[in-house]
């Protein structure tokens, strides 16, 4: 197996896929008879006067659209692929040939990310198990603050020690913020020696830049300690500044004389009449400055966030790119999302769990992983607009022949790098990037499939990269709203999935772009679904069969299997029963929120808003966050309609128990038998909205929900409810 010829991946069909494709069949069976239940059937004698008919053709639409949506959800289950790499025969066979591999970190922030966070990223992808001379690690600063260049100095001398440790310990995790967290003091004596030395370097690192941190600036006795600093003397703001590019590794050797990566701090130039484009023109300006110093085939971007959890993962993409045989046809390689401070139950869905074990999986059976812009491996020549039909394989070997050194070629760096160089370019169009999109990476990774090339997901068991999770319910529904926006613009875009390169692109491809595309409008069908049915079971009008009608059969069989399924999958991808529940909750918010006011920005063409999410946290707010108390803290529109709806139901619901104390037994069970479907949809809502309920009027901390907003979803929930209740 192991000869000159045998694969360095390779790729398993997932398991008991045929028992899938059965169920699958049973549901849209059921989901086209309702369908027809919908299209062939009456509404009810009490509903049928005037307006009422809108309000059943109001479900057929949006059962409709549901079924749709199922269907593009089912071409992520129908082919899953897994993969496995062969580390060790990509060794014998390259280990002196090994390609160059450029290690992109983006920060934008010093607040919201701090510098520690983005040094100590920088770090573990330096300290890669790969030849350090050829890996070059470049930080973006889009912030251009001198604080995160100061920690990136501290960081490059800190490296000299580090590197050393992690190769000869074999230290896992190799960022060392997460190391000295998690690790035990070593029991090996030597080891136990050189951890003392090494944690108090780091110690004393930490404290310098917290220092410096809290101070605001860099004194001047510690901007003599690096020529660097000179470049902040021009410096007016991080929205006005001139390109800064410093080397501070290149040829340097570590505390044992090894060699060491090179290290770039690169932060590009910024004005206030030039738009900057966010992450894509920062990550294009690396793409050109990193093609001047080290031009490494394969170009790695990781947020500032997401450490490197595996000091295998440069050798793991490679052996997708080096495959012999297929290797040729892949443009990306993408590591899943995964964070490390989701609580166990995750209250905002933070694991993404379904869409990083499922969906991600089945997208790769149909042709590749979508880019999601951290964690992903690309081949730089593709990103330069390459097509699949152009010379695909590439030559590992070819070497960069630049011997000008570094410091002759500053100034062409800055030129690279600032703001007018793209004007009349194809960049941010046909070449790096995608501009224009609040999701880039989608279009950007859509846009590479469409050219005829394959990505591949990868997900080994030990998480190649770890990130920080969002941890308030304002900034997970912000972040969906900015997805949702982004995914609903990639639709309508020149690359949409619905229409460009149709028929070449593989169609279950295309659908599980869908499922993600249309986030946005799925929200008005879910509305519908969560206000109109509860306020019918209060007037008493029935919009589904009863339970002794024949049609409540797929009725029935859709809320019990499609749950059944759902939880089950949830639990087979690691999650836990009430995680499943949370995830419920939270899918609901997302889509009555987040996604319609994504739909309605885009429909009066409101403007992107980029919003970074905040990585830092006040005590109260992490001690709610680990007892997995919902966090509603700050009054938003987001907060208003979550809470509205939810008061809808719960007024909907309580009416109606009152409703039915007054009747007699007998009228009681004929309602109950008309209204079964509603009561269970109500009923769930009511129950999955208990601790917004609690936070509306129980709770007394400061993540409550504030009383304007509980005012204001009280007043509103009763409104919308008469008004609806006596059309
Ligand atoms: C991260 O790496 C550590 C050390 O190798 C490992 O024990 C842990 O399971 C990894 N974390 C994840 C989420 O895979
Ligand atoms: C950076 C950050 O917020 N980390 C937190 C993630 O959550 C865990 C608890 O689950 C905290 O201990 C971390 O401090």
């Amino acid at each position: 197996m192991d000869g000159e010829n045998s694969p360095l991946f390779d790729t398993e069909r997932a398991k008991g896929r045929k028992l899938h494709r059965v169920f699958a069949t049973t549901v849209l069976v059921s989901i086209v008879w309702i369908w027809v239940y919908r299209a062939t059937q009456q509404p009810p004698s009490t509903a049928v006067s005037g307006g009422r008919r809108w309000w059943w053709r109001g479900m057929f639409m949006a059962e409709l659209w549901f079924g749709m949506y199922w269907v593009f959800t089912q071409s992520v289950r129908w082919n899953p692929t897994y993969r496995r790499t062969f580390k060790q025969r990509l060794s014998q066979r390259y280990e002196d040939q090994l390609p160059r591999v450029d290690l992109f970190v983006c920060t934008a922030d010093p607040k919201v990310e701090p510098p520690m966070m983005v040094v100590s990223t920088v770090l573990s992808v330096m300290a890669y198990d790969y030849p350090p001379k050829k890996l070059a690690v470049y930080l973006s600063d889009d912030g251009g603050s001198e604080l995160t260049f100061y920690a990136l100095t501290q960081a490059a001398i800190f490296s000299k020690h580090w590197l050393p440790y992690c190769r000869n310990y074999k230290i896992e995790p190799r960022s060392p913020l997460a190391y000295f967290k998690s690790a035990s003091r070593p029991s090996n004596t030597k080891q136990d020696q050189d951890y003392t030395n090494i944690k108090k370097l780091f110690e004393e690192m930490k404290d310098r830049t917290e220092n410096v941190m809290n101070n605001g600036r860099v004194h001047d006795e510690l901007r003599l300690e690096h020529k660097g600093f000179t470049e902040w003397d021009s410096f007016t703001s991080s929205k006005d500044h001139a390109t800064i590019v410093q080397v501070l590794l290149d040829q340097n050797e570590d505390a044992e004389g090894h060699s060491l990566p090179k290290l770039v701090y690169l932060a590009r130039e910024k004005r206030p009449d030039h738009f900057h484009n966010f992450k894509a023109g920062a990550m294009n300006a690396l793409i050109r400055v990193s093609s001047k110093i080290s031009n490494g085939p394969i170009i790695l971007n990781v947020d500032c966030d997401m450490y490197s959890n595996s000091s295998d993962t440069v050798r793991d993409a490679l052996c997708f790119f080096m495959d012999e045989e297929k290797g040729h046809e892949i443009a990306f390689v993408q590591y899943p999302q995964c964070f490390e401070n989701v609580t166990k139950n995750e209250v905002y869905g933070g694991s993404m769990r379904v869409i990083f074990e499922v969906d991600f999986h089945g997208l790769d059976g149909n042709g590749g992983s979508m880019y999601i812009g951290t964690g992903c491996f690309h081949r730089r020549d593709i990103l330069f607009g390459k097509s699949f039909d152009d010379e695909s394989r590439i030559d590992w070997k070819m070497e960069n022949d630049h011997k000008e050194t570094l410091e002759n070629m500053i100034e062409e760096l800055k030129n690279l790098a600032s703001c007018t160089y793209e004007i009349d370019t194809e960049w941010g169009k046909e070449m790096g990037l995608k501009y224009g999109c609040p999701v880039e990476d989608i279009l950007t990774g859509l846009s590479i499939h469409c050219r005829g090339w394959k990505s591949v997901y990868y997900n080994p068991n030990r998480k190649a990269f770890l990130g920080v999770s969002t941890t308030t319910l304002d900034q997970t529904l912000v972040q969906h709203k900015r997805w949702s926006e982004g995914d609903l613009l990639v639709l309508i875009s020149k690359y949409s999935p619905a229409w460009f390169r149709l028929g070449k692109v593989n169609p279950g491809l295309i659908m599980g772009y869908l499922i993600y595309c249309l986030w946005a409008p799925s929200s008005v069908p879910t509305l519908y679904y969560s206000i109109v049915p509860s306020v019918c079971l209060l007037k008493g009008v029935p919009l589904f069969p009863a339970v002794t009608s024949g049609w409540f059969l797929p009725f029935a069989y859709i809320i019990v299997s499609i749950t059944a399924f759902d939880y089950l999958e949830f639990l087979r991808c690691g999650g836990t029963t009430k995680g499943w529940w949370n995830g419920r909750r939270i899918s609901l918010y997302k889509r009555t929120s987040s996604y319609l006011f994504a739909l309605l920005d885009i429909i009066l063409g409101s403007d992107l808003s980029f919003v970074i999410s905040s990585k830092v946290m006040d005590n109260d707010v992490q001690a709610r966050y680990e007892k997995e108390m919902m966090e509603f803290g700050v009054s938003s529109p987001l907060t208003t309609t979550v809470a509205t709806i939810s008061m809808l139901n719960l007024v909907c619901f309580v009416g109606v128990v009152m409703k039915s104390t007054l009747m007699d037994k007998v009228t009681r069970g004929v309602y109950y038998e008309t209204m079964a479907v509603h009561v269970v949809l109500c009923g769930a809502l009511v129950v999955l909205n208990m601790p917004l309920y609690w936070a509306l009027f129980v709770r007394k901390d400061k993540g409550k929900i504030p009383d304007p907003v509980t005012v204001k979803s009280v007043v509103l929930a009763l409104f919308v409810s008469t008004v609806l209740y006596f059309m």
